[in-house]
């Protein structure tokens, strides 16, 4: 058959040659190229994390290995809930936390009494990742494992006797739950591995996919899916790429729905929003990337409804946003057409099928590609996509639109790659242009969108001063902003905030909202629970002013120690008066990388008079690296007026341990 194929190809080549009408060769690729594995996976986009273990009863960000298999008691445990909320959102799979640090595997692993088959729940005959394994299978969603390296519980851990457990455990897991997508082996604690690349395909032998290098949700806007595979990768390398790396290894942006992977209570009310979703997408697979979204497991076994709703708002608002192509109806020229030829016209680009493309002559380094509207249109959104099975090429282009009897440059970017989707403020124009300015090779476009995507307002920002001020700052600047002191949900009828408002210096529940009186159209609510003011408090360890931007209540400025001050480091603080204390928070400088570095291992005293101190909590700050947010810690109340975070550890050895900020908690 092929070479019947092959003969057909001879002769007609050779006629076409005969009368003129040859078509070009295609482009050479320009290398490293994705596998089909790679490209299947880059077609998924988006898909769902899951993280669900024991420390979700102990309320921790990682667990200890030490913790009770009693704890885990699921009473309500729905896989199903999981894999139709996934599904409804648009998710094409699930990674599910098999094994995190803890050691405590959600299947009843052989090789291990630290699993599901030790908890008295169920009689100890329960498969978590069976159920979610099946529960993908019914809702047609791939399934994918994450096997933590680091592991907790385990007395061989560090030893050469922990290589044979970690591959038995995998050859379980790769073989008793069908296909497999995707597997994440950790860089926690210096996992053996590359930190955060997964392997993801059935005999791989190097990283297939990597991590960005954040936890925050977003890639690089420079983003190449190349690396050079060997070695440690600085996180700058991770999170764009490198132009001429020597393997294909794209980026994948993970990042919770909430602050922290796993579920803990007090996040309830800092679920996601949508504009923080919508940024997130953009930010991901609007930049070369794939999102994975992840969703924490409450200690019933279900996901909160909460997140189930941000989610399905999310799904609504992509699909608005990209619900009408407004290229589908354009004419698409490009003077630069390869060997003159129909088969790589710009109208390809604008055809809709993914694999046929707009290609240029071999020489080429640059090239335009004009959009006709066949009227004034208004758009704000353009999607662009190299056909990557012959390679990344594009490294600087502009977008500019014809407005007015003049072009505008609407954008100024680097890479494009997979996908890359670009955000502007609304432009009414008759054509739009895509000027590429420089490739590794002829550039090829496989695919051109052009939306007007609805508009969404960002909600305000609420933070409060060491005065006790509240300053609301608005996401949008045509808006106006609402506010409500009395839990009440604010509208247009509010108080309008205009300046720093003055509370008592007690607690303070503030909610409020950005309001365009223009459209009438309102954020989703913004709300923010302050303890206590800080007005009257003294940081008596140290005499540097500077101190006082750990309390000034903005998490952009921040405190470091000073560098020459040897490890444990104390913060010293006099409250005025004294207070009924439940825990405190700690959040890390947000740039510490910059001046020094944050805390991970801490103690935190209280004290009556100055002098006699006491212990009321010790431990870590779980992860605080990969996820600089809020530190909270409890403990049983105490009455107390000074209290002292002292920094065991921290990121950096020998560096100075930064503050952005330090809270209390009170009864
Ligand atoms: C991190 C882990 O330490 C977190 O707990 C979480 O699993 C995240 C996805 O990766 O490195």
């Amino acid at each position: 058959m092929r070479q019947h194929l092959f003969s057909l190809w001879l002769i007609l080549s050779l006629a076409f040659y005969k009368i003129g009408l040859a078509q070009p060769t295609p482009p050479q690729p320009v290398g490293p190229l994705p596998s089909d594995n790679q490209l299947r996976w880059q077609h998924m986009e988006y898909y769902a994390f899951i993280h669900f273990s024991i420390n979700t009863y102990t309320d921790m960000a990682w667990g200890l290995g030490n913790e009770d298999p009693k704890l885990f008691n699921p009473t309500k445990l729905d896989c199903r809930q999981w894999a139709r909320i996934c599904k409804e959102a648009g998710m094409k799979g699930i990674i599910f936390t098999a094994k995190h640090h803890s050691g405590f595997c959600l299947w009843p692993s052989k090789y291990t009494e630290y699993s599901v088959k030790n908890v008295p729940w169920r009689n100890g005959k329960a498969d978590v990742v069976r159920e979610l394994a099946d529960a993908c299978k019914e809702y047609g969603l791939k399934f994918g494992v994450y096997l933590s390296p680091w592991d907790r519980n385990h007395p061989d851990y560090g030893k050469s006797e922990y290589i044979t457990y970690f591959r038995n455990q995998l050859t379980e897991l790769l073989t008793n739950y069908g296909d497999i997508f995707e597997v994440w082996f950790d860089g926690a604690n210096g996992g053996k591995l590359q930190p955060k690349i997964v392997i993801w395909n059935d005999g791989g032998d190097r990283a297939d996919l990597r991590w960005v290098g954040t936890e925050a949700g977003y890639v690089g806007e420079t983003n190449w899916s190349l690396l050079n595979a060997t070695g440690d990768v600085p996180e700058q390398m991770l999170r764009h790429g490198v132009e001429n790396g020597n393997a294909w290894v794209p980026g994948e942006v993970n990042t919770s729905i909430r602050p922290e992977w796993f579920y803990h209570e007090r996040e309830d009310r800092k679920v996601k929003t949508l504009p923080q979703l919508m940024d997130i997408y953009y930010h991901s697979i609007g930049r070369n990337a794939t999102l994975l979204l992840n969703f924490p497991i409450m200690p019933n076994g279900l996901i909160h409804e909460k997140d189930e709703q941000a989610v399905q708002a999310f799904a609504k608002a992509t699909k608005e946003a990209f619900a009408v192509n407004l290229a589908r109806n354009t004419r698409a020229t490009s003077d630069q057409i390869r060997g003159k030829s129909a088969i790589y016209a710009a109208s390809k680009a604008i055809d809709g099928d993914k694999e046929s493309y707009w290609a240029t002559d071999d020489a080429a380094r640059s090239a335009s590609l004009t959009l006709q509207f066949s009227k004034l249109t208004a758009f704000n959104r353009f999607l662009v996509q190299e056909p990557i099975r012959l390679g990344q090429r594009v490294k600087a282009f502009t977008v500019e639109a014809f407005v007015d009897g003049n072009w505008k440059e609407i954008a100024k970017e680097t890479t494009i790659g997979y996908k890359r989707i670009l955000r502007f403020p609304t432009v009414e124009a008759t054509q739009l242009r895509l000027n590429i300015l420089d490739a590794k090779g002829c550039p090829l476009i496989s695919n051109l969108e052009v939306y007007k995507a609805p508009l969404i307002l960002t909600p305000p920002i609420i933070t409060r001063d060491q005065a006790g001020d509240i300053h609301i700052k608005s996401g949008d600047t045509e808006s106006e902003v609402y506010y409500t002191l009395d839990g009440s949900t604010p509208t247009a009828k509010s108080n309008q905030y205009t300046a720093p408002v003055k509370t008592s210096p007690g607690k303070v529940d503030l909610k409020a909202i950005t309001y365009n009186p223009f459209t009438k159209q309102s954020s989703v609510v913004s709300d923010e629970k302050f303890d206590i003011a800080r007005s009257s408090w003294k940081i008596l360890s140290t005499e540097a002013r500077s101190a006082y931007q750990a309390l000034d209540g903005n998490p952009a400025t921040s405190w470091h120690q000073p560098k020459s001050q040897a490890m444990p480091t104390d913060l010293v603080i006099d409250l005025g008066k004294e207070e009924t204390l439940t825990g405190f928070r700690y959040l890390p400088a947000q740039n510490w990388w910059e001046e020094g570095s944050i805390i991970t291992h801490y103690q935190f005293e209280v004290s009556a008079d100055n002098q006699t101190w006491k212990r009321v909590s010790e431990g870590e700050f779980s992860n605080i690296k990969n996820s600089p947010f809020w530190q909270t810690k409890t403990f049983e109340p105490t009455k107390a007026r000074y209290i002292n975070l002292r920094a065991l550890k921290n990121t950096q050895d020998g560096s100075a341990s930064g503050y952005a900020e330090v809270d209390v908690i009170t009864k």
